[in-house]
């Protein structure tokens, strides 16, 4: 009997794979084809994202840590003490612990769609932070979700990583209103927002030299080869990671090398030479555009920390 385990209160909301299917079937049918990225993070695209974290090329991670280092004490004074902390996509929960000294929250909700790399991530969080309530939410947090959670007292959500760069600006609108639901009025959203900048060092960071991006926009495939019994090869597939300046993105894209045909259950698509799969987009902002999209959702912005650099940001918005 395994007694000394920290105890982790599980919910898990099964996101469903009967999505997946339908979602990819759709992508795969439109002109031009996409994939959703939110797919990527199965087991490996999770611990290929934590590889891309560590990147040179991929500056978002290390500037933002540096900016919840400098400023935590800031932050954590907005956000008041014993609040319930709730993380969107917390994948292994490493840049909250930035902060969990000077929250002093009274509880940590993590929420994240990889069942696996949320639990050992909550787990050791537990493990490592004796004093701290900790809660795993499994649940896709791009859908409309009710949040079981009955807890009361002041809720702060805790959106690291320009995550939401990843969403379409209508889907971005909606997504911060849910979070305001979730954290309701007077609740906190501290959020890092990647910002515009020079074309080369964006795209350097989508195009990194040891591939490790490009292994990671792949896995995509491998997943659904694995998961939907598709026959994709990748080895006659690109990756390449490029800026859109006039929809302000970087846009990832893995282009068919030869003429093939993708099989999945009993569909078939066509991909012609030089032809893409459209897997994701990366909005950058500039801070007024982020501010006049926080505000159509509701929220107030309070304090925005930026680095040197201006490479990245991080905003404290009030409900
Ligand atoms: C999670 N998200 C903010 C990353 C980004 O930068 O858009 C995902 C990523 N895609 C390629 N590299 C990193």
């Amino acid at each position: 009997i395994i007694t000394d385990l920290p105890a982790v209160e599980f919910y898990d909301f099964e996101p469903d794979t009967g999505d997946l299917r339908s979602e990819v079937i759709a992508g795969l049918s439109s002109s031009p084809k996409y994939l959703p990225p939110k797919y990527f993070y199965d087991q490996r695209g999770s611990e290929l994202f934590d590889q891309i974290c560590e990147l040179p090329e991929y500056y978002v991670t290390r500037t933002e840590l540096g900016l919840l280092q400098r400023h935590g004490e800031e932050m954590a004074a907005l956000a008041g003490k014993d609040a319930v902390l709730m993380e969107l996509g917390s994948g292994s929960s490493m840049k909250i612990r930035t902060l969990l000294a000077a929250l002093q929250p009274q509880a940590y909700v993590a929420m994240d769609i990889s069942k696996d790399h949320l639990l050992g991530a909550a787990t050791q969080l537990a493990e490592d932070f004796g004093w701290l309530e900790v809660h795993a939410v499994c649940v896709d947090y791009s859908q409309p979700w009710e949040f079981p959670y009955q807890k009361q007292g002041r809720r702060t959500a805790f959106f690291p990583g320009s995550s939401l760069g990843n969403f379409e600006p209508g889907a971005a609108k909606t997504l911060l209103s849910q979070i305001g639901d979730l954290v309701g009025r007077g609740g906190g959203l501290l959020i890092g927002i990647d910002l515009q900048k020079d074309v080369t060092v964006l795209e350097a960071a989508y195009n990194d030299a040891q591939g490790v991006t490009e292994a990671f926009n792949k896995n995509l495939l491998m997943r659904l080869n694995a998961e939907l019994k598709a026959n994709f090869d990748i080895d006659n597939f690109t990756h390449k990671a490029l800026w859109n300046p006039a929809q302000n993105r970087i846009e990832m894209h893995l282009f068919s090398q030869i003429q093939q045909t993708i099989q999945i259950d009993g569909h078939k698509f066509n991909l012609a030479p030089g032809e893409s799969i459209h897997t994701e987009n990366s909005y950058k902002y500039t801070l007024k555009q982020f501010q006049t999209l926080a505000s159509s959702a509701g929220f107030e912005t309070l304090k925005v920390w930026t680095d040197d650099d201006d490479l990245f940001s991080v905003h404290y918005l009030q409900f």
